[in-house]
């Protein structure tokens, strides 16, 4: 029985919203108060899901680069990522759901709506509610988290590849019913 799995992971969202300080606490473990912006990286960390190795390739991609395209086209799940203090990043995060949307042909996108930098309070745009109505929307979990603190970091990755070990997890008892009938 299959007990390893690959996935690619995209981590999408607004300049400076903090896709790449996402990346690099959940990978490194460190934080950086510096902003580096970049238009693409990548990431490769193993977890364990339910008895499952899972090997996540992460995408960090910024919207302007020239492989933004090619990259969605090959991401199995998506972190969609925006700025509690910035009300504008969520507009963003619409338009380019609605992008990724088009590009996946519609399929149903195994995903995660995240709201970062949510250690800065007193500074905050955009409510947890809004970020909550948004998720149903998209029918989807919601998880507010600080890159800095690392607050709920880890779930927020898991909770992406979780979605796809349990899809793994039912391909692997339909081939098992298969052969004993
Ligand atoms: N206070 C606080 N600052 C954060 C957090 N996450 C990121 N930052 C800061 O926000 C800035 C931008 O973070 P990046 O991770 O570079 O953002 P990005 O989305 O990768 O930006 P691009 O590469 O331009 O697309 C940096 O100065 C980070 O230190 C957080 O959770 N809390
Ligand atoms: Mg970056």
């Amino acid at each position: 029985m299959q007990n390893s799995i690959e996935c690619k992971l995209a981590v999408i969202g607004d300049n400076g919203v903090g896709k790449s300080s996402l990346c690099e606490v959940f990978v490194k473990d460190k934080f950086s108060a510096g902003y580096n912006p970049n238009e693409e990286e990548f990431y490769r960390q193993k977890i364990r899901i339910n008895n499952l190795d899972v090997t996540l390739d992460i995408l960090d991609i910024n919207f302007t680069s020239p492989i933004f395209q090619k990259l969605v086209h090959q991401a199995d799940c998506f972190l969609f990522v925006y700025d509690i203090t910035n009300e504008h990043s969520v507009e963003r995060l619409l338009s380019l759901y609605k992008e990724i949307l088009i590009l996946k042909e519609h399929k149903k996108l195994p995903k995660v709506l995240i709201g970062n930098k949510c250690d800065i309070f007193d500074k905050r745009e955009v409510g947890y509610d809004l970020g909550l109505k948004l998720s149903m929307e998209w029918g989807c979990q919601f998880i507010e988290v600080s890159a800095k603190l690392n607050t709920r970091v880890a779930q927020a990755f898991t909770q992406c590849a979780n979605y796809l070990s349990e899809v793994n997890e039912m391909r692997v008892k339909q081939k098992h019913c298969c052969c004993v009938t």
